[in-house]
């Protein structure tokens, strides 16, 4: 969590927070030292001291066969809970937070329709946003789409595109 998720997205505008069971602060700050953990702990109010229960413990408590393993949880800009897991699973979160905050490293700018190729599809599909015949394009086709990343999408992107395409 630590080294995958809070220092490769802390610059992506991700937060990172720890929600540890306890409201004994030598046991947080144990924890915190051992694992090396510079994004912020949170003690859960409710805990009787040792470390189990907690408001939000109970709040979102999952099963999990006894794991000690705690649970992960991603939620989006909207506030909406986008991943809910009771295994680490860096990978799935890694997916998640890319597609929530349209890693530019998953596409290649210019490929509006995310197929991979960068050809008259694409144009179409840029066409359709300028002319709003897609009213509701993703986060991903708008980046795909704005070549110039001036953050508008309009004729500069359609000629950098087919340029893109003639080389
Ligand atoms: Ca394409
Ligand atoms: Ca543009």
């Amino acid at each position: 969590m630590e080294t995958t998720i809070w220092q490769e997205y802390q610059n992506e505008n991700v937060t990172v927070l720890g929600l540890i069971n306890t409201s004994d602060q030598s046991l947080i700050n144990n924890f915190v030292a051992e694992n090396s953990i510079t994004f912020p702990i949170l003690f859960d109010p409710g805990s009787s001291g040792g470390v189990q229960g907690g408001d939000t413990y109970d709040d979102y408590y999952m099963p999990n066969d006894g794991s000690p393993y705690p649970r992960d949880f991603i939620v989006d800009q909207e506030g909406i809970l986008q991943y809910a897991n009771n295994e680490i699973d860096t990978e799935w979160m890694m997916y998640v937070l890319n597609e929530l905050i349209g890693d530019s490293s998953e596409g290649i700018a210019g490929d509006v329709n995310n197929d991979g190729l960068i050809n008259i599809l694409d144009v179409i599909q840029t066409v359709n946003i300028i002319l709003g015949a897609n009213p509701n394009p993703t986060d991903y086709e708008l980046w795909a789409a704005d070549m110039n990343q001036d953050g508008n999408i309009d004729i500069l992107d359609i000629v950098l595109i087919v340029n893109t395409i003639l080389r």
